[in-house]
């Protein structure tokens, strides 16, 4: 009987490993709030990004919640379809009108030319995505933010450990939001954390994230509870001695995935990202069967795949009405969406793991016209 194989694994190291610092929290009793593992995996993590001012939070929503209120904004805010349901979620949650526009069909990121046709006088900021980890194009962004004064903010949910002209990809952009959700290359369980461009904004935003106090007695802003647990920071302090060796592995995987089906007539390969947190396929039309058909197939070899992003968030049934949001046309996200499918990826993945995957591919692609048997 063969084991499933999910879309994303946890990169556990051993349990025992983390014992130490599970009795250092017990000894301690100090559980959250800025406690001594905090401190020190707020420096490190900062330190390993290559970034100067970062701050820790409970999970990547809350701190898209906190960077939009950081930015006392109001109006529109452009931003991506062809993404996970939060990143327009939290432009609701701060009231703010989430204009979407079409994506660039090889990044998959916004387009920045769509960009531009949907600014108007009520726009205020571009909330752009590095979608898996892709980096959006950033000098064209800052550019139409120059041009039209407008903020921008990066939901780097998927751009831990990426580079982007010499530096780290989250230096970029009013603020950078990261998720170290457990399905991410670099988890926490559950985690987040924004990058910020200053001293003074980074303690705007630990303020925000601790219900706006300064000190015992004084609030100066309508913050929220955002803070990171000294479990979820001690257990990432544990991951960053692993992080590199996953990095590595996942680039083997994502290696070994591209020599064996690269062949395969139907199936599109997309662009790859420096940390492969994903690994995104296109199913055209022109293979044997449909994008959802193969999802199916898949499961039945006990393989669980993912379509990350489909459907794309302004055809959720929460943007159903359309009142609460703009529209541009989006053809070239529609058809990505209707494509698309992440196929597993992460460090305990195996080569035969791989080569499952891979036959599953194959086993529907024997139909398709030009299709030879690889050896
Ligand atoms: N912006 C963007 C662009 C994002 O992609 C995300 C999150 C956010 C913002 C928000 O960040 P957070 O607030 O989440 O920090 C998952 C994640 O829950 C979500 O974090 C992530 N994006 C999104 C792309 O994927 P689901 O609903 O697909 O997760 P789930 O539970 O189905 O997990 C996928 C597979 O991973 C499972 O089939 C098995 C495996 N898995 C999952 C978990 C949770 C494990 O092996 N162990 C685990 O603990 O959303």
């Amino acid at each position: 009987m063969d084991h499933d194989i999910y879309v994303t694994s946890p990169l556990l190291p051993e349990l025992q490993a983390f014992m130490p610092y599970l009795q250092q929290i017990w000894d301690s009793k100090c559980l959250t709030n800025n406690g001594p593992f905090h401190q020190t995996f707020e420096r490190r993590l900062a330190e390993y990004l290559g970034v100067e001012h970062l701050s820790l939070f409970n999970n990547g929503t809350t701190a898209l919640l906190t960077a939009l209120q950081a930015l006392q904004i109001e109006g529109e805010v452009i931003t991506t379809p062809y993404t996970f349901a939060a990143t327009a979620h939290a432009l609701v949650w701060n009231h703010l009108t989430p204009v979407f526009v079409d994506i660039d069909p090889h990044t998959f990121n916004l387009d920045p030319v769509a960009i531009e046709a949907a600014i108007t006088e009520q726009t205020r900021a571009i909330l752009a995505v590095h979608c898996y980890g892709v980096p959006c194009d950033v000098r064209a962004i800052e550019q139409l933010a120059d041009r039209y004064g407008l903020r921008v903010l990066y939901d780097a949910a998927h751009g831990f450990a990426v580079e982007e002209g010499g530096g780290s990809v989250l230096r970029h952009g009013h603020m950078s939001v990261l998720s170290l959700h457990a399905t991410k290359v670099f988890n926490t369980f559950e985690g987040g954390a924004i990058v910020c461009p200053d001293a003074a904004t980074k303690l705007r935003v630990d303020q925000l994230r601790n219900f706006g106090f300064v000190n015992e007695t004084s609030v100066v802003s309508c913050g929220i509870n955002g803070k990171m647990s000294e479990f979820n920071a001690a257990f990432g302090l544990l991951q960053l001695e692993h992080i590199d060796r996953a990095l590595e592995r996942r680039a083997a995987i994502d290696g070994l995935y591209r020599a064996r089906l690269a062949d395969i007539p139907g199936i599109t390969l997309c662009r790859e990202a420096q940390n492969h947190g994903y690994f995104p396929i296109l199913v055209e039309d022109t293979f044997p069967v449909s994008r959802d058909a193969l999802y199916e197939f898949f499961k039945t070899r006990q393989v669980y795949v993912r379509r990350y992003f489909y459907p794309l968030v302004s055809d959720m049934q929460a943007y159903a009405d359309r009142t609460g949001h703009v529209q541009q046309p989006l053809p070239v996200a529609t058809q990505i969406a209707r494509k698309i499918l992440c196929l597993p990826i992460h460090p305990d993945l195996s080569p035969s793991d791989v080569e499952r995957v891979v036959a599953a591919v194959r086993h529907c692609a024997v139909a398709s016209p030009g299709y030879h048997q690889a050896p």
